[in-house]
């Protein structure tokens, strides 16, 4: 490991670093800057997805690193592709997941004289990004590269761009590899342990609420353990819900958007609020009015990672600066009873969990996307991967499909458009065995549909669903509130997206009504291709449980 390899290039032996830390596979736009990486690549056993647009390969990228906790790895070009993958770093920036992007740079003699395409990432990336780095010195290569593992997992997981200029990757150096990182995990403290546990002896009417990331299975497991010990209610943050069995007795919901009302008024009513590993952010938070802050009205205990994340917003009654793994583990030390009045209020709000999602609300037209998630949920595989990105299809998600097992949600909690379809290609590349499903918006899906190509270049099975409404529906939804009847850049024209596919190489099929779905769907799975299946919604159904007309008669009264 730590031999002295000479004779070889700084790309060489950046490569190198890469596979002694653990990286398998590696996304990217080639770009003449980092040639002497792509020629290194072509010895190295690390798998190279080539894509189509830079902002595409940095949300694999991404999704590597929200599925798996480490980082995920792309390769872009200089300015263009730089700031063409800068949706990506964004989306690892909210969701604190850890991903290095590797960019080309200029050659240092020419630096600073604006030359072809050459950018500031530092200042670009500044605010994006934990670090951003520019390697000078091709000797520190290993260095850096060590560091920005250890700096794209520790506390709060996120972004690091590492910049390489041109000339520095084809020198020659004559330098040790390092160990592989060793990802920081922070344990709670014994006093913080035992103050928790008074605060829940106290507690009359606690939630657990479960978020972030730096979760591992097993961690996953231990919550559930604590959770039939003791009969503590636990809900999940927004797209996080994959940290625990929704059919779990005691699984009270997910604090999203558009959450069962009953969760967050259980939520608000709680004397303690245990938020373990997430931020509460916006979404979660219900736009900041489930706690106050600074002063949250209730007991709130916060466990996070990131110190500096610990009363960023809320002050917390108690910090516990610990990853949610050690934190987890540590629960298992806690002395606390069962409660039979926590797991009465914890069933009676799973019931509600139930009664929330378990049918299918009526909707206007012919294709009712509750129905289509609840049938999904009953016929694909528990270790199935559902990817997204944003858009009001995704409430039906939300409310209606169901993820038995950890990580099979892969959405940005950033609600950036145009997740659903790289997301799909990076965690079919991951698992090759299992079942991939990507489910997009019309709007959503376009802004990253090209990436079907790598689908059929790689001979990926995914499944792609498009729902077709015809316009941004999200918007016009938050139009006709706002702006009722005056409708203004929200429509869209869309091409046969059956046909998208069938241009591709792969299998289209249309569902013009919900009974179409099981058989075109299994036509997909039977096609071995990979499809699309494009869904005909009628633009009025807007959300699971309001239509655009609706709304827009209630707005127009108001006026
Ligand atoms: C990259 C990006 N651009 C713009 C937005 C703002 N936005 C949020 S939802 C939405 C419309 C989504 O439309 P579509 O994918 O057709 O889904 P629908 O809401 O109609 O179900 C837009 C434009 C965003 N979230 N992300």
């Amino acid at each position: 490991m730590h031999k002295l390899t000479s004779h070889r290039t700084a790309a060489a032996a950046l490569v190198e670093q890469l596979q002694i830390n653990g990286v398998e596979h590696v996304f990217c736009v080639p770009g003449e800057s980092f040639l002497a990486v792509l020629d290194a690549l072509r010895d190295s056993s690390i798998t190279v997805t080539v894509c189509r647009h830079e902002g595409a390969a940095a949300m694999m990228a991404e999704a590597i690193g929200k599925t798996t906790g480490r980082p995920g790895i792309c390769f872009v070009t200089r300015g263009p592709g730089a700031t063409n993958a800068s949706a990506g770093i964004h989306i690892a920036q909210q969701d604190s997941s850890p991903m290095i992007m590797f960019v080309g740079q200029v050659e240092t003699s020419v630096r600073e004289r604006e030359a072809f395409q050459e950018l500031d990432y530092r200042a670009v990336f500044g605010s994006m990004t934990k670090w951003t780095v520019e390697i000078d010195d091709p000797d520190r290569i290993i260095e850096f590269v060590s560091r920005a593992f250890y700096t794209a997992c520790s506390g709060r997981p996120g972004p690091v761009v590492v910049a390489l200029p041109k000339d520095v990757l084809s020198e020659c150096v004559n330098i040790s590899n390092a160990l592989p990182f060793a990802p920081v995990e922070t344990s709670p403290g014994e006093e913080e342990m035992a103050r928790l546990g008074e605060l829940l002896h106290e507690a009359k009417n606690p939630l657990f609420v479960l978020g972030g990331s730096r979760w591992s299975e097993a961690a996953r497991r231990q919550i559930h353990e604590f959770a039939d010990r003791t009969g503590l209610p636990i809900a999940t943050s927004y797209r996080r819900s994959t940290l625990f069995d929704p059919l779990h007795p005691l699984y009270a919901g997910d604090l999203g958007l558009g959450p069962n009302p009953k969760l967050v008024a259980r939520a608000k009513a709680a004397d303690l609020l245990v938020l373990v590993g997430g931020r509460l952010g916006e979404i979660p938070s219900q736009g900041y009015s489930l706690l106050s802050s600074p002063s949250p009205q209730t007991n709130l205990v916060h466990i996070h990672p990131g110190a500096e994340e610990i009363g960023r917003v809320y002050r917390p009654h108690l910090a516990i600066h610990a990853s949610p793994n050690r934190f987890v583990a540590a629960l298992k030390r806690l002395a606390i009873p069962a409660n039979p009045e926590w797991r009465g209020s914890a069933v009676a709000a799973h019931e509600d969990f139930l009664a929330w999602t378990s049918t299918a609300t009526p909707q206007p037209g012919n294709v009712n996307l509750g129905e289509i998630m609840i049938w999904l949920r009953d016929h694909v595989p528990t270790d199935t991967i559902l990817c997204n990105g944003a858009g009001n299809y995704a409430s039906w998600i939300h409310r209606f499909y169901r993820f038995r097992e950890f990580m099979t949600h892969v959405a940005p909690t950033s609600a950036s458009m145009g997740y659903g379809m790289p997301a799909a290609i990076a965690m079919q590349r991951l698992h090759p065995g299992r079942l991939v499903l990507s489910v997009n918006g019309d709007g959503d899906f376009l802004m990253s549909g090209q990436e079907f190509a790598l689908a059929v270049q790689y001979r990926l099975p995914i499944i792609v669903v498009v729902c077709d409404n015809g316009m941004y529906g999200t918007i016009r939804m938050h139009q006709e509130r706002e702006f009722p009847g005056r409708v203004s850049a929200t429509e869209l024209l869309n091409p046969d997206f059956d046909a998208y596919a069938r241009a591709f190489g792969g299998f289209g099929a249309v569902a013009n009504k919900t009974s179409d779905f099981p058989a075109a769907f299994q036509a997909a799975r039977q096609s071995g291709l990979p499809s699309i299946i494009h869904l005909k919604i009628d633009p009025d159904a807007i959300l699971p449980a309001a239509t655009l007309s609706g709304i827009r008669e209630r707005a127009l009264q108001k006026q």
